[in-house]
């Protein structure tokens, strides 16, 4: 599914510009524009959904083939001595995009 009036769902589609780093048919991983880390990529599935807890059993499945394919797409942009990823589920975590997405934070010591 796509959403029209999500960000990310236009940066998919190219209506937007990212850094793109990684695509294939299931996902997308792109640089973070407001950086958090010396390396900050965002791993997005092409299917729209908002949240974790929206997850059934084919989103399961595209996220255990993006978390099967980041430890390369890691180490090819730079996450040399390891990596966090974080997905911010809903409005205490800090949310702000509402497309599945999961955080890809690295390239030096990381404070908690
Ligand atoms: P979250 O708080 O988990 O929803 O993080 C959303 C992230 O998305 C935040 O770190 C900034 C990033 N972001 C927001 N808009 C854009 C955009 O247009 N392009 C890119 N590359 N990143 C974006």
């Amino acid at each position: 599914m796509i959403d029209n009036n999500c960000i990310f769902c236009k940066i998919i589609k190219g209506e937007i510009p990212s850094a793109k780093v990684y695509e294939d048919g299931e996902f997308v991983v792109f640089k973070d524009v407001e950086p958090k880390a010396e390396v900050h990529l965002l791993a997005v599935p092409k299917d729209h959904f908002p949240h974790l807890s929206d997850l059934d059993g084919e989103r399961a499945e595209v996220l255990s083939h993006m978390l099967a394919k980041i430890p390369q797409i890691a180490a090819e942009n730079g996450c040399v001595g390891g990596y966090r990823l974080v997905i911010n589920q809903g409005e205490d975590a800090g949310q702000t995009v509402r497309h599945l997405h999961i955080h890809i934070l690295g390239g030096e010591p990381l404070a908690w």
